[in-house]
């Protein structure tokens, strides 16, 4: 019998660079949620592949920022500790933005025995492809990185050299985890983060930051024509009373808006007919209250 092995790759970075995204696409299934607006991901989120004696362990992290809230003093502390524990990271930038003080910062935590590959994303945004270059002999003087690698996780272009980097770092060893395991997020937080990134999607500005989505009740059943549904009832919390009515909109739109997305991305998951109702709910400055934290799962 030929030996199995385990890699554990770290993704790490800032906010937007695409963290998610990648880890959605070397998995091959949208398990995190995904947006435009900086600190989507605020938890550790392990996706799990498994391919022939392989098995990849994924741990997509919070965008690296400045804590603002007692919410964000919890992701940089999930950073700072996925960072002390890595072995192998994917340190993800925007290729439009570069390598400046948080990625230089971060490079002093990498202790000696961790390998770190740096994936250059975005490509598809240069225009002038010939400054790729110039840009990828610059990011190799901030530190000994295994290699550097330039891709376009949208157009899903250089994830194979990824893979192929992450490979001569998977150690001989008992799988972890079960070989159809995707993720070690329970189906309630999946739901829950799906209708989240629905909400960050379709609202503008602050609001979707003091956004959290909980799974209230989940019911499957069989309809009279003997079709299978699932009832799904969330409550979508906000900050602000005034934050309310604009999550709600004008006339139930935006609510209506984002539960439609929200019910197609689930329906296509769970392969499910999905009957969901959202309710919006206030908790004044929750951000910053510990104990509605802990009870949202973000502690
Ligand atoms: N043009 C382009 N956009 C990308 C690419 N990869 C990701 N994006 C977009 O970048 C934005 C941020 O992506 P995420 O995957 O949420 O980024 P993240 O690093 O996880 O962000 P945080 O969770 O906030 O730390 C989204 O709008 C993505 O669609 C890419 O290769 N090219
Ligand atoms: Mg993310």
């Amino acid at each position: 019998m030929s030996e199995t092995k385990n890699a554990f790759v770290t993704i790490i970075g800032r906010p937007n660079a695409g963290k998610s995204s990648l880890l959605n696409a070397l998995i091959g299934e949208k398990i995190a949620a995904v947006s435009a607006k900086p600190q989507t991901t605020r938890t550790k989120i392990t996706g799990v592949k498994t391919n022939g004696g392989t098995q990849y362990v994924f741990i997509d992290t919070p965008g690296m920022h400045k804590a603002r809230n007692k919410l964000s003093e919890h992701m940089v502390k999930t950073i700072n500790d996925s960072v002390a524990e890595l072995e192998t990271a994917l340190l993800v930038i925007d290729c439009t933005k570069g390598i400046s003080e948080p990625e230089k910062a971060l490079a002093a935590e990498f202790s000696k025995r961790s390998h770190v590959i740096l994936v250059v994303n975005k490509i598809d945004l240069l225009e002038d492809k010939t400054e790729l270059m110039a840009k990828l002999s610059e990011y190799s003087k901030l530190y000994d990185f295994e290699e550097i690698i330039p891709v376009s996780v949208l157009e899903k272009d250089g994830l194979d050299l990824i893979m192929q980097a992450i490979d001569k770092f998977a150690a001989p060893g008992p799988h972890y985890f079960p070989e159809n395991m995707l993720t070690d997020q329970p189906e309630k937080v999946i739901m829950a983060e799906m209708i989240r990134e629905k909400a960050l999607n379709n609202l503008n500005e602050e609001i979707p930051h003091g956004i959290a989505v909980t799974i209230e009740t989940l019911n499957e059943r069989t309809d009279s024509s003997g079709e299978d549904i699932l009832d799904i009832t969330a409550t979508i919390y906000c900050e602000r009373e005034s934050h309310k009515g604009i999550v709600i909109g004008k006339g139930g739109q935006m609510l209506k808006r984002i539960g439609a997305d929200a019910r197609a991305e689930l329906e296509a998951f769970f392969a499910i007919k999905v009957n969901l109702k959202c309710w919006v709910k206030v908790k004044e400055g929750w951000r910053n209250r510990e104990a509605l934290i802990k009870n949202f799962g973000l502690s």
